[in-house]
């Protein structure tokens, strides 16, 4: 059909993004083999990391007080602090509202405990239908970590796994610790030396080949931090050069290189201790320029720096932006880095992963994402309208596809 006016064109452009099902391309989810790594419920919605660091901004606890509550008392404090003293309007509160209201909860109770009603009687495997049903979600992309000793165990074991969950092979120990985590590898039967002989070089080409092979993942990645360069006279820029990009190469498996991550910049808050800083865009330059067969997934946690990774993807075709990750998830920043990337990039992007570490939030970080791109995509394709281009409304079909999937999945078979 052929749009004719922009009422026509927002019905159009809403119904593609409404109806597209998603490939999420960074969750923190996983599959039933993993257990109860895979968090999911009102009490894990509630205690998200997020929403601690919110938190503890209200309360005077100490946070080893906070850190000795069980689950329970922890949503509770969380619950009565930033939804019942405090408007929940920040991003992550708002989450949870969105969750709740999607599954049909009443909300207007503001009655956690009823809430917690709705998951007594159901499966894990009944609410991973139900939430990938509700999210519009087809496939997503797992973080699995081979050196953490609780997730590894299943890999070595009975690891079934499920089609609709890809795998992500994460390697922040190997490249961000290498000093410490040599010992590791040498433990796991690889014959490594804190040294980066060429030996040693060789055997942790072995090591990700191995776990490419268990994995089957559909890219390597890493959090980086801000000071993350390459090259260097490090071990982590010799890790890169020499193991991880020959191995992504000939493997066809893309490095995610997740750049911006100041670590524990609070101790206290652990998990939710972690912020953001400008990093160097050189490094991305360097590494897509050197190795143009080479294939690169980057997302970067600084606002400062998305302007230049707009322009260094027009740069090289082999850089495919993704996300707006972390600290930048929330409407007013999507907004404005959706903006740029079709302006700078048109579709040759995915503009958003949802990073869920909590099953249920798949629902709200892609409802509050899908309105905020479908309002980006009818300005834009308003603005061609507006000259006398003819719109299809299969091609904005066809758009909707790739910037939510279809883009990551064809970079995956392209051949430079
Ligand atoms: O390193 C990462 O993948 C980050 O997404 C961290 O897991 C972070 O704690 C997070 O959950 N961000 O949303
Ligand atoms: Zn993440």
């Amino acid at each position: 059909m052929v749009i004719r006016n922009t009422y026509e064109l927002r019905k159009a452009v809403d119904k593609a993004v409404d109806n597209v099902q998603v490939t999420d391309i960074h969750t923190h989810l996983f599959t039933t083999d993993f257990g109860d790594l895979l968090l999911w419920g009102v009490d894990e919605l509630v205690t998200y990391h997020y929403l601690i660091a919110e938190t503890m901004r209200w309360v005077d606890i100490s946070y080893d007080e906070y850190w000795a509550m069980s689950k329970q008392e922890q949503a509770d404090l969380i619950w009565d602090t930033l939804f019942i003293k405090n408007s929940p309007y920040s991003e992550a509160c708002r989450g949870v509202l969105t969750v709740l209201e999607k599954l049909g909860l009443d909300i207007a109770s503001r009655d956690l405990n009823a809430f917690r009603e709705y998951f007594k009687n159901m499966t894990v495997e009944q609410y991973i239908d139900k939430v990938l049903e509700v999210a519009g979600v087809k496939n997503l992309v797992m973080t699995n970590d081979p050196f953490e000793d609780s997730e590894r165990k299943t890999w070595l074991g009975n690891y079934k796994g499920d089609e609709r969950f890809k795998a992500a092979l994460r390697i922040d120990p190997l490249l961000n610790a290498w000093d410490i985590n040599y010992k590791r590898l040498k433990e796991w039967g690889y014959d490594v030396y804190q040294e980066l002989t060429e030996s040693t070089l060789k055997e942790i080409r072995r090591f990700l080949n191995d776990w490419i092979d268990r994995m089957n993942p559909v890219y390597m990645a890493a959090s980086l931090p801000p000071a993350f360069v390459v090259p260097e006279d490090s071990a982590r820029s010799r890790i890169v050069e020499e193991c991880i990009i020959p191995v992504s190469r000939e493997r066809n498996v893309p490095f995610a290189m997740m750049i911006g991550v100041k670590k524990l910049t609070n101790p206290y808050l652990r998990v939710a201790g972690d912020s953001v800083g400008k990093s160097d865009i050189s490094t991305v330059e360097y590494l897509c320029a050197k190795y143009p067969k080479n294939k690169f997934l980057v997302t970067m946690l600084a606002r400062e720096n998305q302007h230049e990774l707009c322009v260094a993807a027009r740069k090289f075709r082999n850089l495919l932006v993704f996300g707006c990750w972390w600290f930048l998830n929330n409407p007013s920043l999507i907004e404005e880095m959706t903006r740029m990337r079709f302006e700078l990039l048109g579709p040759s992007v995915i503009p958003q992963h949802s990073d869920a570490r909590v099953l249920d939030q798949l629902i709200y970080k892609w409802s509050h994402s899908r309105k905020i791109i479908a309002d980006v995509l009818f300005d834009k394709y308003s603005d061609i309208l507006a000259t006398g281009w003819i719109i299809k409304e299969d091609e904005i079909i066809r758009d909707v596809e790739k910037i939510f999937g279809g883009n990551f999945w064809s970079f995956l078979e392209r051949q430079f």
